[in-house]
């Protein structure tokens, strides 16, 4: 059905195309209610108008933030004019008919893209525009909606084409496209937001091509920017399996930033060798001892500069890949000894906050594990009270559990990692895993810590823990049975802190 216009309401914060419409409007008879600064230009131009202030009876207030959102104007868009209620509402109440409605919204993208301060992007979130064209849009059947400035012509067109009448089509058209509009602002609301998300997303518009995936059969490529987090210094294109690796080691060692000279040696992402010392050679040399067999091939990370000393080191072993925050001239000549290995910088950037991975047909979506465990968080729960350098050691494998795949238990004994047990379906298996492998490297477990992804079911960890010569233990807690862990610790002289922090890795 074709309709004729008889009022029109417009509020729009660009003036610029509204000219012709207007004067159109004038010479169709058709009434014009409008805002304050669109009631201006309309004046200027030289054509009458009706502020919505002499229809609501309210003056704008706070500031503009509240100008249209009133029952009288939203009454006259929603209104259905072949419902004889509506009709006798409006006629109570006074309420206008609004057959058209024209809404230019506040200009929220681009006063983001200007760098604008937070505050008046935030009043650039249109509030009453976009309600507007909610409302005209869900009423299409009476109303034509004109969203955005691109329609203008068209709109024009349509107008004077006919009277002042619209078809049913165009309006549908016009209601789909608003719909178009408002979903497309408040996307743009949400990715303001939600800053950090959205700067994660961009940086999957750069593609590396794999040669393939986890497999040969399989294709593989990375989507972000591996620029912006490594200088490349030498070797083969880096593998779907290595960049798993990289981001193991990567967060890993981001633990001890700023720490004394810190090594770990990865494989299939976690740590295999793991230690700090006052050098980074005998950091080195002290990881690789922690299980020289799996060190082979894998992938090698350092927080401080590589220097000669340490390079002669890793140089003796086959390793996929080198990673430092710098590497000393002479250091790097060595390294590039070998035409594969990888060698890269890695960059002090932020590590992002959020992480991402597929799951059946979606995607899982969390915050990353931001929390690392501190001596403030810890809670002696043993009548042992644990020791200043057991705290170092037990801070110093809960970092490392929390970087390990679940189940896993690290054992760590002077700033070392003897072994760890690394997802196990049962935690009773990734705590024996990790002794039988220290017992296999000959580490003297006495005197060693333990760390705990998670809490302790039942007592059997601790009794196995302190049966191989573990003195403290730090994990979460939380379990219904904590206290017979508990008790158990007490009847043997264990020391037991808990972090109250679940360190789950999948
Ligand atoms: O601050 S608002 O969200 N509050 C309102 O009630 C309201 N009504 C219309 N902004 C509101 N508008 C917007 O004002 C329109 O979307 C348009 O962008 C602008 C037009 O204001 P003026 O006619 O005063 O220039």
């Amino acid at each position: 059905t074709t309709k004729q216009a008889k009022s029109a309401l417009i509020s729009v914060f660009h003036k610029d195309g509204l000219e012709p419409i207007v004067r159109k409007f004038n010479e169709l008879g058709i009434t014009i209610y409008t805002t304050g600064g669109t009631e201006k230009f309309i004046r200027d131009l030289g054509i009458d108008c009706v502020a919505v202030e002499d229809i609501t009876s309210y003056p704008s207030i706070l500031g503009g933030r509240v100008k249209t959102l009133h029952p009288k104007v939203f009454g006259g868009i929603l209104s259905r004019r072949d419902n004889e209620g509506d009709k006798a509402q409006l006629a109570e109440f006074e309420i206008p008919e609004m057959d058209i409605v024209i809404v230019d919204l506040y200009p929220f993208e681009k006063t983001v893209a200007s760098g604008a301060p937070e505050q008046d992007i935030i009043e650039k979130i249109d509030i009453g525009g976009i309600s507007l064209i909610r409302a005209a849009a869900k009423n299409f059947k009476d109303v034509i909606c004109v969203s955005s400035m691109e329609q203008y012509d068209e709109f024009l067109n349509i107008i004077s084409t006919d009277n002042g009448n619209t078809s049913i089509e165009d309006r549908k058209r016009f209601s789909a496209k608003a719909f178009a509009v408002s979903s497309h602002y408040d996307a743009a609301i949400y990715n303001y937001m939600n800053e950090e998300e959205n700067n994660f997303r961009q940086s999957f518009d750069k593609v590396t091509p794999l040669r393939y995936g986890e497999n040969p059969h399989q294709k593989g490529a990375f989507y972000g920017d591996l620029e912006a987090m490594f200088e490349k210094l030498h070797g083969k294109e880096l593998s779907f399996n290595n960049l798993l690796d990289v981001d193991a080691a990567v967060n890993l060692i981001n633990e001890f930033k700023g720490e004394a000279p810190t090594f770990a040696i990865l494989k299939h992402n976690n740590a295999c060798g793991f230690a700090q010392r006052d050098n980074l050679k005998d950091a080195y040399v002290d990881a690789l001892a922690g299980d020289p067999t799996s060190a082979f091939g894998g992938v090698l990370i350092a927080n401080k500069t590589i220097d000669l000393a340490t390079a002669e080191e890793i140089h003796k072993l086959f390793c996929e890949v080198v990673i430092a925050p710098a590497y000393d001239a002479d250091a790097l000549e060595v390294l590039k000894g070998k035409k594969n290995r990888v060698i890269l910088i890695l960059k002090d950037v932020e590590l992002p906050k959020i992480s991402y991975r597929t799951a059946l047909n979606g995607v899982l979506f969390q915050d990353a594990n931001l929390i690392t465990d501190k001596r403030e968080d810890l809670k002696n729960v043993t009548e042992k009270v644990v020791t200043d350098a057991q705290i170092e050691d037990l801070l110093f494998a809960s970092k490392i559990c929390k970087h390990t795949k679940s189940n896993t238990i690290i054992l760590v004994k002077n700033k070392t990692l003897c072994a760890g047990g690394t997802g196990q379906t049962s935690r009773v298996d990734a705590l024996e895993q990790a002794i039988a492998k220290a017992n296999h490297f000959k580490f003297d477990l006495k005197g060693a810590v333990m760390a705990s992804d998670a809490f302790f079911p039942f007592p059997d960890c601790v009794e196995i823990a302190h049966k191989a010569g573990i003195e403290a233990v730090i994990q979460p807690g939380g379990s219904i049975k904590d206290q017979l862990s508990i008790d158990y610790c007490n009847e043997n002289g264990i020391g037991m802190v808990m972090t109250g922090t679940r360190h789950f890795k999948h």
